[in-house]
């Protein structure tokens, strides 16, 4: 099995990338913003409970996302792999994904990390908020809170990674299939090893 941590703020590619390498290496996609707004959508109890922290550009809290995951990777116990996009974004809910792994016999092989500097996140949030109905794309102090949520909470999430030997850093700016290329030549590797 092979497990991949796709790491960047917001707007910086994960779910544009996770789409394409699910495509090319048949990995199962966890992407838990997705999975809020299918909560969402379906207007149940989470979903709900989630929809005002989004739209504000906050984190929903660790143990509802954690839940989610751990429902994810128990469904599908046959992957060939998963890429975890936007998760985890607290140190905590790395801690617990190691965790959750760990009792599956499995681990984390790379966090790829896309870098991306704030001016080029704004600018692609606001133009993807023009058609996605997206509340966080649609403001630009959310999105720069979003960012600052980003640089409190989840870039210590990179150090974790470092510490494990795991962190590779990807330029993110740039034509999306040279972006691509870059993140299969990581995986490609880590899948020799
Ligand atoms: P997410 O759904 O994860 O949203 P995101 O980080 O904004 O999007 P992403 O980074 O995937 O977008 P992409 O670059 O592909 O999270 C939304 C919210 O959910 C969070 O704020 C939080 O409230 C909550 N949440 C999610 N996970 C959570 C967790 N683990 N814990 C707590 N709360 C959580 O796309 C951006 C745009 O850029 C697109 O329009 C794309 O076309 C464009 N683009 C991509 N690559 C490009 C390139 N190379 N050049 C030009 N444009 C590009």
């Amino acid at each position: 099995m092979l497990n991949i941590v796709l790491f960047g703020p917001p707007g910086s590619g994960k779910g544009t990338q996770s789409q394409k390498l699910v495509e090319k290496y048949g990995l199962i996609q966890l992407s838990t913003g997705d999975l809020l707004r299918g909560e969402i959508e379906e207007g149940t109890a989470l979903g709900l409970k989630a929809k005002s922290l989004m739209d504000a550009g906050q984190l929903v809290p660790d143990e509802v996302v954690i839940g989610m995951i751990k429902g994810k990777l128990d469904a599908n116990p046959q992957s060939k792999g998963f890429i975890f996009d936007g998760f985890p974004r607290t140190v905590a809910q790395a801690e617990a994904l190691d965790n959750l792994l760990e009792e599956r016999n499995e681990s984390i092989a790379k966090m790829l990390a896309l870098e991306v500097p704030n001016t080029e996140l704004i600018t692609r949030l606001l133009l993807r908020g023009k058609d996605s109905g997206r509340a966080d794309d649609q403001n630009e102090d959310v999105i720069k809170d979003r960012i600052n949520v980003y640089n409190s909470k989840t870039l210590p999430v990179a150090n974790y990674y470092k510490g494990q030997g795991k962190y590779v850093s990807i330029e993110g700016v740039g034509e999306i299939d040279e972006i691509f290329t870059l993140l299969c030549a990581q995986i490609d590797v880590a899948m020799m090893n």
